[in-house]
């Protein structure tokens, strides 16, 4: 074992803490905790700022945004999603008494392919629920186009795609809804939070409505069976904390991108996805794929690295189709998800965090490559 520190898949940038005292004397002053309070209209109207929308919902994390999305959309029956994700993508329709019905991956992207998915719409459809994986775009023309088809609506867990863009501006306007994680992991952190991007002002009220216990505003009565999904005082001055460092953040992501790219190219066997232009892309991830003709088995590779205290992470193994409270389902037959099962096999998720340095990355490169074995 190696006598190095532990080097984790990822690491959260955190601002000088004195830089965070303003924003407590704030809300200590103010003794507004919760429920709607200024700091979260600030982010709120910060985010929609940085992002290019119009329309934002915080919450208190982003599987509750999830949850409440697929709960405000309305949906009944069954629900096209991906097998290659986190399980908070998956739960959140079981959540709402749906029928996930699994479709593969696309090979280039890690993303649902949307050539499978017309096959896979029965009568029960309503709905489809991809996810940028790793922050990378969707088929987001190919999705809209089955979609409009069979008229379906469009949910995206964009849990890993804050500030992402495309030619036409943010990622994040496609769809009916999309969600956002802020978990200590992402690129963009509250702690905990997420968040809904909407598509109107009636859309954000519902959701709005939803997040607060279905209450109506002001709390009269109660008009539908929400839930408390609602972001803290704390937990928005952090976000308008880290909002401040976050192009610095992000440049330095993309640095650690570039070196990893540069430096694993010539590595036979091992393959680095191609996301979006690098201007355009947040580097959340940074998942390689050791194929058959790397010399070492993903598994052995995997255990290589942390012996020398490198811990990747093997996201999204196992595939949510495989889980218990899945895989019987008819759409979780591996035979109908050839491409997410070969994958899942073959992936490490290496880390990159803003402070990770570069010596590092190179030795993760050297260990890769087998220079420094
Ligand atoms: N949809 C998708 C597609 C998602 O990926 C997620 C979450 C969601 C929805 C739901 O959003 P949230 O409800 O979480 O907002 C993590 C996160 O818990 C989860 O947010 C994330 N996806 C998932 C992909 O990864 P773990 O189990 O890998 O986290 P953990 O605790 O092992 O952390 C990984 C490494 O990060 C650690 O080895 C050390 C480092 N770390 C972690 C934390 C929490 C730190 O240095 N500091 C920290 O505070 O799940």
């Amino acid at each position: 074992m190696s006598d190095r520190e532990p080097i984790f898949v990822t690491q959260p940038a955190l601002p000088d803490l004195e830089a965070f005292m303003p924003y407590l004397r704030e809300i200590w002053d103010r003794r507004m905790l919760t429920n709607g309070g200024p700091m979260e209209q600030r982010l709120e109207a910060a985010l929609c700022d940085y992002l290019g929308v119009k329309h934002i919902s915080l919450f208190c994390n982003g599987t509750q945004a999830l949850i409440t999305a697929v709960q405000a959309a309305g949906l009944s029956g069954e629900v096209i999603t991906t097998p290659y994700s986190f399980v908070a993508t998956a739960h959140s329709l079981l959540w709402n008494h749906l029928t996930p019905v699994f479709v593969d991956i696309d090979p280039s992207t890690m993303n649902i392919d949307p050539a499978r998915i017309e096959a896979a719409i029965t009568e029960r459809t309503t709905a489809i629920l991809p996810v940028h994986c790793y922050g990378h775009p969707c088929d987001v023309q190919g999705i809209r186009q089955v979609a409009e088809r069979h008229g379906l609506k469009v949910i995206y867990d964009a849990a890993h795609a804050f500030g992402v863009r495309d030619e036409g501006g943010s990622l994040l306007r496609h769809g009916d809804l999309s969600v956002l994680s802020f978990h200590a992991t992402k690129v963009f952190s509250t702690f905990e939070g997420g968040a809904i991007i909407c598509p109107d002002e009636a859309t954000k009220r519902r959701v709005d409505q939803l997040k607060n216990f279905g209450l109506v505003p002001g709390g009269a009565t109660v008009e539908f069976v929400g839930t408390n999904g609602k972001m803290s005082e704390i937990h928005a001055a952090f976000g308008l904390l880290q909002l401040e460092h976050l192009i610095e953040a992000l440049d330095r992501r993309r640095l650690i991108d570039q070196r990893y790219r540069e430096g694993l190219a010539k590595v036979a066997g091992i393959r680095c996805i191609d996301g979006v232009g690098e201007h355009l892309a947040n580097h959340a991830y940074f998942p390689i794929l050791v194929e058959p003709s790397y010399p070492l088995a993903r598994d052995v590779l995997f255990e290589h690295l942390a012996a020398h205290q490198i811990h990747g992470r093997l996201y999204f193994q196992p595939l949510l189709s495989n889980l218990p409270m899945y895989r019987d389902l008819p759409s979780a037959n591996p035979a109908n998800l050839t491409v997410a099962n070969r994958v899942v096999g073959q992936v490490i998720c290496l880390p990159i965090y803003p402070n990770l340095e570069h010596e590092t990355v190179d030795f993760i490169i050297g260990l890769i490559a087998g220079t420094n074995a």
